[in-house]
């Protein structure tokens, strides 16, 4: 594996790349409007950000790389499943991403929402195989861990709440709570599956889950912060979305100033949590500085 930060993670975007094409050709016959629509949605594009917070914490506790990467693979299906879903016109509404046409416009409607469906399946499908991992009880720690984050407890809940807390006024508390769930969830899993796949004990575990607690409220932010003064082409999605919809965001409540100030304690307590592993947790301590700077 190469030492420094940028190649690291063009490395884990070239791994997972392929690890997904692998998968969605084998899932779906591969030569299907399905298929076309969830290449679309899953291949060619994205920070790839939670595969390598996956392979970073499992590679803490020596995991082998493949079962990493098929869970990070697993994990990336989920992740671009809700932004498809997200960009509905029921929902966002969106027409970009990751500087591309939405699987709805590029496609159709019904195909997005088939489309979703598809990779949140196909996700639960690739923890559930053999090859993720040999022993039948992590694959079963995967798949509920899984279905927690992203489920009604989680993800999903945080979503309701967002779509709930629109043209409202909300107190701090609520906006980290509902962002908790939104954002942070599949954030969380990320490190929480490379615990599981390293049969880590409880105190590496509980430092990843604050760790992971506290960057995936950094990265919200930089979203926020994104788009509130990011440019589209840049981005790679329509910004200046959260305002013009009166939404409740770190930005509305604490001004960009005052939300970056936040990012930044966020960003400095995350790195606090890692001080518990050595210099094995270096691309966990890079990733949550990358995060704090990002551009898209
Ligand atoms: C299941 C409909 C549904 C929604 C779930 C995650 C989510 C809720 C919606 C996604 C919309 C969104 C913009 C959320 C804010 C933060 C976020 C998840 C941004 C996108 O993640 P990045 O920046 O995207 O990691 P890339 O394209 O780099 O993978």
């Amino acid at each position: 594996m190469p030492n420094d930060f940028q190649s690291r993670l063009s490395q884990t975007v070239q791994d997972i790349e392929q690890v997904l094409e692998g998968i969605i050709a084998q899932g779906t016959g591969d030569r299907t409007r399905l298929a076309a629509a969830m290449r679309h949605a899953a291949l060619g594009g994205g920070k790839r950000l939670r595969p390598f917070l996956l392979v970073s914490s499992a590679a803490l506790f020596g995991v082998d790389r493949n079962c990493a990467l098929r869970t990070a693979a697993a994990l990336e299906c989920i992740h671009c499943y809700s932004l498809v879903h997200d960009d509905l016109p029921a929902m966002d509404d969106d027409d970009l991403r990751r500087g591309r046409p939405t699987v709805h416009v590029a496609f159709d409607e019904a195909s997005a929402i088939l489309t979703g469906d598809g990779l949140l399946t196909l996700g639960f499908e690739i923890l559930s195989d053999h090859a993720t991992h040999q022993n039948a009880d992590i694959r079963c720690r995967l798949i509920g861990a899984m279905a927690r984050a992203s489920g009604a407890k989680g993800m999903i809940a945080g979503q309701m709440l967002d779509i709930e807390a629109e043209k409202k006024s909300l107190p701090v508390e609520n906006i980290i709570r509902m962002q908790k769930l939104k954002t942070g969830a599949l954030i969380e899993y990320a490190c929480e599956a490379g615990a599981i796949l390293g049969e880590a004990g409880i105190k590496a575990q509980r430092a990843l889950r604050a760790y992971a607690g506290d960057l995936g409220l950094a990265f919200q932010i930089t979203d926020d912060l994104l788009d509130y003064k990011g440019a589209d082409d840049e981005v790679g999605k329509r910004t200046g979305k959260d305002g013009h919809r009166g939404k409740a965001t770190f930005v509305s409540l604490l001004g960009a100033s005052g939300a970056y100030d936040e990012a930044q304690r966020r960003i400095r307590s995350a790195l606090e949590h890692l001080a518990f592993f050595d210099e094995r947790a270096e691309p966990l301590r890079q990733v949550a500085k990358f995060v704090l700077g990002r551009k898209s």
